[in-house]
């Protein structure tokens, strides 16, 4: 299915509605850090994303240092930024 890219009207009404969400340069992603008392529950989270990334089939690109995860979510299909990285920020930050 094809996914469209989000304009930037669209960016800036939906991406401050995300906290700690920001955009990365030239607006074709957003991307948040995230930081956990300890690795165990840094990869617990991990662990949690990954079965929302499955269902959603839509996949973070994403790094871990002990107890850091940063997030960078953007559409390989839309190459640049779509809803469907908005609808997985939104579940990720209800967790
Ligand atoms: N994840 N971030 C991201 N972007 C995509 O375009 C994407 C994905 N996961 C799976 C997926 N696309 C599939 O729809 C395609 O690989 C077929």
């Amino acid at each position: 299915m094809a996914i469209s890219k989000l304009t930037g009207a669209e960016r800036a009404d939906l991406i401050p509605s995300l906290p700690g969400w920001s955009e990365v340069e030239g607006g074709d992603a957003i991307r948040k850090s995230f930081r956990f008392d300890d690795f165990t529950r840094a990869f617990g989270f991990m662990a949690q994303v990954a079965l929302l990334a499955e269902k959603a089939d839509h996949h973070p690109e994403w790094s871990n240092v002990y107890n850091r995860v940063d997030i960078v979510l953007t559409t390989h299909d839309a190459d640049g930024l779509s809803m469907r990285d908005i609808d997985l920020a939104r579940q990720i930050e209800a967790l």
